[in-house]
């Protein structure tokens, strides 16, 4: 079945990259509509709940797959027979993937305008939304110099520097711990987001808040970009975002720790960053203080405060 092939792909980050894993999801479940039969709109609401409970519980930090997922099931709602149920999902789902491509291109051009001629930028990790602001500003013949993290232990260091390279861009591929080593070469850090909670703070790769405590320390600006479906909205509600510590072999091979017995590896996946050591987050919608960030849960991500009491019926926790 499509969406326990795409549930499988995202866990093992096949499919990967917060904006991209909430485009899969919502084109599983668009499929998944497809593929029910239309005998009875009960069984094809639970069916649809079935697949979107699966697609949730892969990764439990990007809340733009919850988010997503939220979207396109709310096409469920008011629907009265099986065809309308389909039809609503599948609207949604091509909405949801149109829209986020639109917020990654209106992104790109925002997060621009912050980047001067002759600047050096540094980023982390592998984001489509942080690229594109640096591919926009090269396209647009800015001269600009990038360091790229390695990012341990997953490496999508090494995904950024094609990118960057494919477009002709100036990168110095540096080891994570190097970048105190640099910073004072940087005159702005750039970074996605696989979450931003109602406070501001920022949550992303795994080392992002040294990087961006080095930064601010070093007086640079460090600028997050972030399409307002990765805005948390039950953070309101004071949940934490949950941060996924992924398997220990990822970090060190098991032959390695099993002669290790008084070593445990520990592979978290993301940290925070909190609101005071980032500048600007570039939505779609415009660029933010962090402090905005209940504004953009409130007047543009349109659910959390009513709709966290209703609907959202599927478990966004991680129970394995
Ligand atoms: P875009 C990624 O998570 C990285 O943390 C990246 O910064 C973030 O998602 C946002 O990526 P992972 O899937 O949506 O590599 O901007 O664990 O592509």
């Amino acid at each position: 079945m499509f969406v326990t092939e795409t549930a499988e792909k995202i866990k093992s980050m096949e499919i990967r990259g917060a904006g991209r894993i909430a485009r899969e999801a919502a084109e599983a479940l668009r499929r998944q509509a497809d593929e029910i039969p239309l005998s009875d709109l009960e069984f094809f609401c639970r069916e649809m709940r079935g697949a979107a409970q699966t697609l949730v519980a892969t990764r439990p930090t990007a809340v733009s797959l919850p988010n997503a997922v939220h979207f396109v099931m709310s096409g469920l709602e008011r629907a009265t027979t099986p065809d309308e149920a389909r039809t609503g999902v599948i609207n949604r789902a091509v909405q949801f993937i149109q829209t986020s491509r639109h917020a990654v291109e209106n992104i790109a051009q925002f997060g621009a305008r912050h980047i001067r001629d002759g600047d050096t930028l540094l980023t982390h990790c592998n984001s489509e939304a942080a690229l594109g602001c640096i591919i926009e500003a090269h396209r647009s013949g800015k001269e600009i110099d990038v360091f790229a993290t390695e990012v341990r232990p997953r490496n999508q260091g090494l995904i950024t520097i094609r990118a960057l390279n494919d477009a002709g861009i100036k990168t110095s591929f540096i080891v994570d711990s190097a970048v105190r080593t640099f910073i004072n070469d940087v005159d702005l850090v750039i970074v996605g987001a696989d979450a931003v909670t109602v406070t501001g703070a920022v949550v992303n790769k795994i080392g992002t808040s040294q990087v961006a405590h080095t930064a601010h320390e070093a007086r640079v600006n460090v600028l997050v970009a972030a399409e307002t479906y990765k805005f948390a909205p039950r953070t309101i509600f004071g949940e934490l975002i949950q941060i996924e510590e992924r398997a220990p072999n990822e970090v060190l091979a098991d032959e390695i720790t099993r002669t290790l017995p008084h070593v445990t590896v520990r592979n978290p996946a993301f940290d925070v960053t909190p609101a005071e050591y980032i500048d600007l987050i570039v939505t779609e919608m415009g660029v933010i203080p962090p402090q905005m960030a209940y504004t953009i849960i409130r007047d543009y991500l349109g659910w959390g405060i009513e709709e966290f009491h209703k609907t959202f019926q599927i478990n966004t926790r991680n129970e394995e």
